[in-house]
């Protein structure tokens, strides 16, 4: 990430003041059918009426209007007119195709208008943030109550729209790209994963801004996750803020963004709505009762940026600009590295903190009941054993369709959708089981939360596993790491220590990977085989655990811990005392994490 860019050095001098509302704004004007249309698209087959992003190419003079309105405020960043602008909104106005038109267009405008003030006050440098919306789709839930594992758009669909959104922007020369009012993690993570390889393949990388709306008092998003949950999903990506908008007004908001605030190291941004909604719908809080609300956010210091988002206006903008005027500015905390997953909800996994139950039961190739209802596509009751899980104390579940019977890829597809729309289950985080790559990545794409793949090695040598750790990264999920190398499984100490160091260096110094989220597991193999080759098999395990946890800084152990006892087959009681007892000197010995039958631990 550029953190040269002078957006950095600015934010840690002072509070910058974001615009107001655009379509509110434009509102004003009035504009029918003719009016948006102009003379550019007389003969466009559908009605433009309400489609502001088009604005930008037929009644420019207007959205420039709107621009240097906010400028003379004393916005510090306005955002482009193109909220709406990818292809899957423009396709209800039959226009999909002027997609990259309307966002270079758009960009253009308000770099014209910030161009103007910064030459003749060069002291106050004005930047353009490129604003991608939410689409009007959702890639984590089902618009269809009947059909709950539906997709209306997949995150393959949503990071091509939003790469050619955001590459047309790039193109039209943002400074910023703003990435708004994401009611969905899952579109979120799409639109960072498509910017990621825009800047990659630009070789050129802008600071970028996600700014995400509660639709509910307790703080949720429209997805369901909490505060803290969105932020573990979203914070893979090196962004230069993170904030709140839309949604309900300021005041409402000033728990979440409180909580925001001191969790994350990124710098903060607020821009909510004039206030609820009115009767008609309407946000018609005036800008001194709003300024109430954002003088205590910059009292507290808990915000890098303000501004407004739907029914505020010039008015409140020039308020927010005396407000940020006079603001001590927030200095962002810094956040000690550890593994933060999620689901629903956020898990930490502090160091030193709680051991990790991962529940191993949906796994076709560890539970017969469980393989048997997908191969009757029975998932209701599928969904129950995941259920079960979580009941009995699982914090995350592994998912697992490897089965020479089964279409591996769409099973897991089909279950993590359905297990989406489960909120009781869906709380925790998942841990997508597979020994096949596109089976993890297809898997990958259907979290919000931030997830763990089971998982890569060095089985295939170097490049490959930093490949595969590098697309990871980009989704946002952690890794386990499997000790198994070219040369085949470690099943002693040394060999496992050496995989172990030797995956770890590759990841952290050539493939920039943070440390916290690599999960080791070194292999946890069966004992009482009935050869003594196998006798030391869980000591040896144990002591590279503590290894590990000594000498790989931030890393997380984990294992299968059924694995051991496998000789015991059918005598669940021997079984269960086996791991118990196992458990007690590995998790002295560090490990955090582990796959277990969380209903059968004594
Ligand atoms: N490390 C990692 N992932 C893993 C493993 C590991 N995933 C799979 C496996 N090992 C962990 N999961 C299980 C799940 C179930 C069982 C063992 C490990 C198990 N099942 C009973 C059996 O086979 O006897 C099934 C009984 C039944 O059908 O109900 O023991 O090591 N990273």
């Amino acid at each position: 990430m550029n953190k040269s860019h002078p957006v950095y050095e600015l934010l840690q001098a002072r509070v910058l003041v974001l615009d107001g509302a655009m379509g509110t704004m434009i509102q004003q004007y009035g504009l029918d059918e003719q009016g948006y249309r102009s003379d550019v698209f007389t003969s466009h087959p559908s009605a433009l009426k309400g489609n502001n992003d088009i604005l930008s190419i037929s009644r420019p003079e207007i959205i420039k209007e709107i621009h240097n309105q906010f400028l003379e405020a004393g916005a510090d960043i306005i955002e482009t007119n193109t909220f709406n602008a990818n292809a899957v909104s423009m396709a209800d106005y039959k226009m999909p195709h002027l997609v990259r038109d309307i966002n270079t267009a758009a960009a253009r405008l308000a770099k014209e208008c910030t161009a103007g003030f910064n030459r003749s006050d060069p002291s106050r440098p004005r930047f353009v943030a490129g604003a991608m919306g939410p689409t009007g789709k959702t890639a984590s839930l089902s618009p269809d109550v009947n059909d709950p594992g539906f997709r209306a758009v997949t995150f393959d669909q949503l990071n091509k729209i939003y790469y050619e959104q955001a590459e047309a922007l790039f193109d039209g020369g943002t400074d910023l790209l703003l990435v708004e009012t994401v009611f969905d993690t899952l579109n979120a993570k799409a639109a960072l994963s498509a910017i990621n390889r825009l800047f990659y393949n630009k070789q050129k990388s802008l600071p970028v801004m996600l700014s995400f709306t509660v639709t509910d008092a307790s703080g949720r998003t429209l997805s369901g996750q909490t505060v803290e949950a969105f932020l573990y999903s979203v914070s893979h990506f090196p962004l230069l803020s993170i904030g709140l908008n839309c949604a309900m007004g300021a005041k409402e908001l000033s728990v979440h963004i409180e909580e925001l605030s001191h969790r994350t190291g990124f710098f903060t941004s607020i821009y909510p709505n004039a206030g609820l909604p009115n009767q008609l719908g309407e946000y018609d809080e005036r800008p001194e009762e709003m300024a109430v609300h954002i003088e205590k956010f910059l009292q507290k210091k808990l915000v890098n940026i303000i501004g407004g988002c739907c029914g505020t206006t010039r008015k409140h903008i020039e308020i927010f600009h005396k407000l940020a005027r006079k603001a001590e500015v927030r200095i962002p905390p810094v956040i000690k590295p550890a593994l933060r997953l999620s689901g629903l909800e956020g898990l930490p996994v502090p160091e030193g903190g709680d051991f990790i139950n991962i529940g191993e039961r949906t796994n076709v190739s560890g539970s017969r009941k469980f393989a048997r209802l997908i191969r009757e596509e029975n998932y209701d009751e599928a969904l129950a054993i995941a259920r079960e899980q979580v009941e009995n104390g699982a914090r995350v579940i592994d998912v697992n369709m490897d089965d020479a019977m089964l279409d591996a890829e769409k099973e897991m597809v089909i279950f993590l959708n359905l297990l989406a729309a489960e909120p009781d289950i869906a709380k925790v985080p998942v841990m997508v089981d597979s020994s096949k790559w596109t089976v993890l990545i297809a898997g990958l794409k259907c979290l919000q939360g931030k997830g763990m793949v089971n998982s890569i090695s060095l089985k295939e040598g170097e490049n490959a596993f930093l490949e595969q750790a590098a697309i990871i990264k980009d989704m946002g999920a952690a890794v386990v790491v499997m000790a198994f190398d070219e040369q085949g499984q470690a099943d002693n100490f040394e060999r496992r220590i050496e995989i172990c160091k030797r995956a770890y260096d590759l990841l952290v110094n050539k493939g920039n990977f943070p440390p916290e989220d690599i999960i080791f597991d070194p292999n946890i193999l069966t004992i009482c085989t009935g050869m003594e080759e196998h006798d030391n098999y869980a000591v040896d395990f144990i002591k590279s655990v503590g290894w590990i946890k000594k000498n790989l800084p931030y890393a997380s152990v984990s294992g299968g811990i059924s694995n051991l006892s496998f000789s015991f087959r059918g005598n669940n009681h021997i079984r269960e005392a086996m791991h118990v007892v196992f458990l007690y000197h590995a998790i002295k010995a560090g490990l955090n994490m582990g796959l277990v039958n969380p209903g059968a631990l004594m």
